[in-house]
């Protein structure tokens, strides 16, 4: 495999926050949505998922299925927070990190030198513990076969597709979990004898493309195990620093210099950890009169190592000359670049 995609993605993730949050629910069909029997159902825990309630249920038909269900509206803000809490275990891993909802998200995970089994497994280890809750991961060589592993034994899934489990592990699939294949065109095949990955082999590309019009080639290549989408990171690092303001003004370089070490250290350690490199750096310095200076260095090669960046601060910060005192110090790296390898230091 030579991209290594992760797509993970909690289970029955606003039911689960409601039974962590009140053991007493836990066990139980739990049922979350809109208010009274006008709404639809957000979502149920799998014990209600086994009465047939399912997301988007007409929540007075959720009753009737499962009229013993606990049936609460849903929390919002809380189920932000604990997203939040999830994403930074996540983005504790990678930064390559694309979120799908709130949820949901892709991770590239090509980069780090270890099992993607074992990454896998740390992330389920670290929810499972500090959080409370599962997550179902998939692995794969692209997105839409690790979104289809993350889906294969949820709850509590873990899955790896290999490129050659491609296509018997599709060909008996329904059509319909075609990312792409709407529930229309699903109608519309159905109507002409196609209902599985296996019947559509059948179908030309060129049929493909007249068929589903410019999406046709894709799902072409999508039934065939090919995804060439890219896991696209929404916010993008520009800068990784740390400054400080000091407990008494300075003057002496020297002393400086131990605050440029201990921040070369921090930023090193956040370059490895985000699997990153450098090409700037950038010495920030407030005067005790508020005036702010600060001065860069960009070099032709990227850089991590906490002992290079120190040298290049201090290169920066005897280049300054100044003559009053300083009451802030701060060392920033930016023009930042992907690390091909990246040994991850959490799995002992
Ligand atoms: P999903 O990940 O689709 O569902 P889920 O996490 O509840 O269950 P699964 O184990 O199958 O992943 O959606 C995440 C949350 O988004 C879900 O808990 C509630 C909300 N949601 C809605 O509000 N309406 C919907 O129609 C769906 C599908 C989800
Ligand atoms: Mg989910």
């Amino acid at each position: 495999m030579d991209r290594i995609i992760m797509h993970v993605d909690m289970d029955a993730f606003f039911a689960s926050v409601e039974q962590m949050d009140n053991k007493k629910l836990k066990g139980k069909p739990v049922i979350v949505g809109g208010r009274g029997d006008r709404g639809v159902v957000a979502t149920a825990s799998y014990e209600a998922r086994a009465y047939g309630v399912h997301s988007a249920m007409p929540i007075f038909m959720a009753k009737k299925r499962c009229p013993l269900g606990i049936y609460l509206p849903t929390r919002h803000k809380r189920y932000k927070e604990v997203s939040n809490s999830i994403f930074k275990v996540l983005f504790n891993v990678t930064s390559l990190i694309e979120p799908v909802s709130i949820d949901e998200a892709y991770l590239d995970i090509s980069h780090i030198n270890e099992k993607p089994l074992m990454v896998a497994k740390y992330i389920k280890d670290k929810i499972r513990k500090e959080i409370g809750l599962t997550i179902s991961v998939g692995i794969s060589y692209n997105k839409f076969l690790s979104k289809l592993a993350s889906d294969w034994n949820k709850p509590n899934g873990i899955k790896i597709i290999t490129e050659d489990m491609v296509p018997s592990i599709l060909m008996p699939l329904s059509i319909s979990k075609i990312h792409g294949v709407g529930k229309k065109s699903v109608k519309r095949l159905n109507n002409i004898g196609v209902f599985t990955v296996e019947d559509m082999y059948k179908l030309s590309k060129g049929f493909c493309m007249e068929y589903f019009g410019k999406f046709g080639l894709e799902i072409y290549e999508r039934i065939r195990g090919i995804d060439r989408r890219e896991v696209i990171i929404s916010r993008e690092r520009k800068s990784i620093g740390k400054e400080t303001t000091l407990k008494k003004d300075i003057i002496s370089k020297e002393e400086m210099k131990k605050y440029l070490l201990e921040f070369s250290n921090i930023i090193s350690n956040n370059l490895y950890r985000e699997g990153v490199l450098a090409k700037t750096v950038t010495v920030k310095i407030k005067t005790s009169n508020f005036e702010i200076h600060t001065r860069s260095k960009t070099i032709n090669n990227y850089i991590k190592d906490k002992r290079e960046i120190y040298n290049i601060a201090c290169d920066i910060l005897d280049s300054i000359d100044f003559k009053e005192t300083i009451r802030l110090i701060g060392l920033t790296v930016s023009n930042l670049g992907e690390n091909k390898i990246q040994q991850l230091s959490f799995i002992k």
